[in-house]
C-alpha cells in the first residue's frame, strides 16, 4: 500500500475517483504524482470494486502540464536514458476498465495529453485545452502530436501544436475532443453519474468496447471489423448476454454478474 501525497482517492458506488492534488502547481505532473497515478490505476483495475474511473482535478485546473520546474535542469541524456515519464503514462493504457477524464480548467501540455489518454473527456464550460510546449523551446512529448491530431484532425492539431494557443469548450466539443460540455457546477455530478451508468453494465461488455473502440486506432478498417465481430461473437458465451436479452424481452432490467 502506497499513500498518496498528491493524489485524493476514493471509491463510491463502485466509480474510483482519482483528484489530482498539487493545487499550489495547478496539478502540474511531475514524477511523484504520476508514479502514485500508476499505482492507483494498476491496483483499481483488478479491484471488484471499482467498475469505473473518474479522473479529476482542481476546477482551476485538470493540470497545466507536466512540472517545467522539474524539466528545466534535465538533459537529453536524462530524458532519454530514463525514458522519463513513460512507464507511468503507458500504465495508464494498460488499464482495462474505462476511465472518463472530467476536465475544469487548464489542461495544458502534459495535463491535455492526459485527458486524452483517457476513454473520453467530459469538460466544464470553463476548459481550456493547449499544446504551449512550443513555447518553452520544446514540442509535446506524450501524445500531443498524436492522439490530438486524430481526435481533432491535422489542421487543428497543427494549428494548436505551433502556435501554442488554447482551445476552449466550445471549440472542443466542436472538434470532437471532448464527448461533452457541462456547466462548471455539474461536471463533477455528471461524470459520476456517467461513471455510474457504466459500472451497471456488464463489465466484460464494457472491456471489449473499450478494446475493440481502441483497436480502431491501431489498425486497418478490415481488420479492425472483424476484430469487432469476433469479439461481438465471443460475448454469446457470456451468461450476461443471455440475461441481458432474456430481461428485455421479459420488460425488466438486466442482472449482470458479470459471467
Ligand atoms: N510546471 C510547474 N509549475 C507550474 C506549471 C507547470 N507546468 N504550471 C503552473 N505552475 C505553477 C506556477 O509556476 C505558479 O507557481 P508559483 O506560485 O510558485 O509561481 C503556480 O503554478 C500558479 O501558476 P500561475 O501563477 O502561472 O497561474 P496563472 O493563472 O497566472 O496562469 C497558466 C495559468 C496559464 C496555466 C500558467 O501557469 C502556465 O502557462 N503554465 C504552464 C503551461 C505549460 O507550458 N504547460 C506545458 C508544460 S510542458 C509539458 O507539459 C510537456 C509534456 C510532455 C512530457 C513528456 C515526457 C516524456
Amino acid at each position: 500500500f502506497m499513500a498518496y501525497e498528491m493524489l485524493i482517492t476514493e471509491i463510491s458506488d463502485y466509480v474510483g475517483v482519482i483528484r489530482l492534488n498539487r493545487p499550489d502547481a495547478l496539478n502540474a505532473l511531475n514524477a511523484q504524482l504520476l508514479r502514485e497515478l500508476a499505482d492507483v490505476l494498476g491496483q483499481w483495475d483488478t479491484d471488484d470494486d471499482v467498475r469505473a474511473i473518474v479522473l479529476t482535478g482542481s476546477e482551476k485546473a485538470f493540470a497545466a502540464g507536466a512540472d517545467i520546474k522539474e524539466m528545466s535542469e534535465k538533459s537529453f541524456v536524462d530524458m532519454f536514458g530514463s525514458d522519463y515519464f513513460t512507464n507511468e503514462t503507458e500504465a495508464v493504457s494498460r488499464v482495462r476498465k474505462p476511465i472518463i477524464a472530467a476536465v475544469s480548467g487548464f489542461a495544458l501540455g502534459g495535463g491535455c495529453e492526459l485527458a486524452m489518454m483517457c476513454d473520453f473527456i467530459i469538460c466544464s464550460d470553463t476548459a481550456k485545452f493547449g499544446q504551449p510546449e512550443i513555447n518553452l523551446g520544446v514540442m509535446a512529448g506524450i501524445g500531443g502530436t498524436q492522439r490530438l491530431t486524430r481526435l481533432v484532425g491535422k489542421s487543428k492539431a497543427m494549428e494548436m501544436n505551433l502556435t501554442g494557443r488554447f482551445m476552449d469548450a466550445e471549440e472542443a466539443e466542436r472538434a470532437g475532443l471532448v464527448s461533452r460540455v457541462v456547466p462548471a457546477k455539474d461536471l463533477m455530478d455528471d461524470a459520476m453519474k456517467t461513471a455510474g451508468k457504466i459500472a451497471e453494465k456488464s463489465q466484460i461488455a464494457v472491456m471489449a468496447v473499450k478494446e475493440a473502440v481502441n483497436r480502431s486506432y491501431e489498425t486497418t478498417q478490415r481488420e479492425g471489423l472483424l476484430f469487432e465481430r469476433r469479439v461481438f461473437h465471443s460475448l454469446f458465451a457470456t451468461e450476461d448476454q443471455a440475461e441481458g436479452m432474456a430481461a428485455f424481452t421479459e420488460k425488466r432490467s438486466p442482472k449482470f454478474r458479470d459471467s
